[in-house]
């Protein structure tokens, strides 16, 4: 029988509801700080011992009933041959943004050749996770052009937006070179076992719903359209996307993530007709007394098991880094313990 999580994604029965953290790896956990000191981010990402033994990590430490796959959005630029590195507290860092169709041009499309580490670090993973599954990711096109376009993190993204309005058609071809490549990354991780998928669309929620509807949504479909054929469940999640969420469920994928600022009974009414969600405590309320943090957590999952299709809990956006370890564990007990009592009425 297919996991809790795909049987929740694909809003299939299920006995409890499952639960995975964006960013469960990571600067959280001290084994993995420790793992990490002498590595630069992106060479880890293409070490397999690195990303099998960070991957797992929180799945022993949180009992999670998934594990995501340990990379970075910024993994298929660097193996198709752009000049980035992950800079610690800030982000991905592009030596040469892309302004001009010119640089468009330089940009060679991703070949699955290049990441035969991605593929050895998928199947020893899904050997060594058994019954859990592993999800895929990739960044969707627009967050990965604003990397390009920015060179770097950008907090309005401003080139991003000058290209899309000023030469929409150079800002089409470059989304368009960039879903291949995320459709390549994904197919690898795929085609390796991977149980299903994210697509991240972080920085989608800048957009005004008229924009990315006309500038962004056909390429992030793209993507989905191009993977169905694997037969695993899709996840989609961006951000601030309260407004954008009926548009980014268009892209059709079978879970919408919804961020913590959004009522998931209000996210219920936008996605579209069988899509499940998947959200949305607020990662700071981590922070809180657990006294106060357990009812939101219920609370949550009581909403979210209302929506009438599938439920999978998250946060509304990955796990901060100065989160105490041991709290998402708990988090997880209490949502298993919350759901098992609400499926059981
Ligand atoms: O040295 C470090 O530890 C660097 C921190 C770090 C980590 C742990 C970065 C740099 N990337 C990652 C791993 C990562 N990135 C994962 C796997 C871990 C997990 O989820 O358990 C995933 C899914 C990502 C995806 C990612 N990278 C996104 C989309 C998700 C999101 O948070 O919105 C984005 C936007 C990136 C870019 C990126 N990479 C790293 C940072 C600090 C950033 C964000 C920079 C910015 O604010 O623009």
């Amino acid at each position: 029988m297919a996991s809790t999580l795909v049987r929740a994604a694909l809003s299939q029965p299920v006995q409890h509801t499952p639960v995975w953290f964006m960013r469960q790896a990571g600067r959280s956990l001290p084994e993995y700080r420790e793992l990490r000191k002498d590595n630069a981010m992106l060479e880890a990402c293409r070490t397999p011992d690195l990303v099998t033994e960070i991957t797992l990590q929180p799945v022993r430490r949180h009992k999670v009933d998934a594990a995501i796959f340990f990379s970075d959005i910024v993994v298929p630029l660097e193996a198709a041959g752009v000049d980035v590195v992950i800079e610690p507290g800030v982000g991905p860092v592009i030596a040469t943004p892309v302004r001009t169709r010119a640089d468009l041009d330089r940009i060679p499309d991703l070949d699955a050749e290049a990441l035969p580490d991605i593929t050895e670090s998928v199947t020893r993973l899904v050997a060594d996770l058994g019954e859990t599954p592993l999800i895929g990711f990739a960044g969707a096109p627009f967050t990965l052009a604003s990397y390009l376009i920015e060179g770097g993190p950008s907090k309005n993204h401003e080139k991003t937006k000058a290209m899309m309005l000023g030469d929409p058609e150079l800002f089409s071809d470059l989304l368009a070179k960039l879903a291949r490549m995320s459709t390549t990354f994904l197919d690898v991780q795929l085609s390796a076992g991977a149980s299903a998928f994210q697509l991240f669309d972080s920085w989608a929620g800048y957009l005004n719903p008229a924009d990315y509807r006309q500038s962004v949504l056909p390429h992030s479909t793209s993507v989905l359209d191009a993977l169905r054929h694997h037969d695993v469940p899709s996840f989609h999640f961006g951000v601030q996307t309260g407004e954008l969420l009926s548009s980014m469920a268009e892209a059709g994928s079978n879970v919408m993530g919804v961020d913590f600022r959004v009522d998931l009974a209000a996210a219920s009414s936008r996605v579209k007709q069988g899509q499940a969600l998947q959200g949305n405590l607020d990662p700071a309320m981590l922070f809180a007394p657990w006294d106060v943090l357990r009812p939101r957590v219920e609370a949550i999952v009581r909403a979210g098991l209302s929506h009438p299709n599938g439920y999978v809990f998250n946060l509304g956006h990955g796990v901060l880094p100065a989160t105490d370890p041991a709290v998402p564990g708990l988090v997880v007990e209490e949502v298993h313990r919350v759901s098992r009592e609400v499926l059981a009425e």
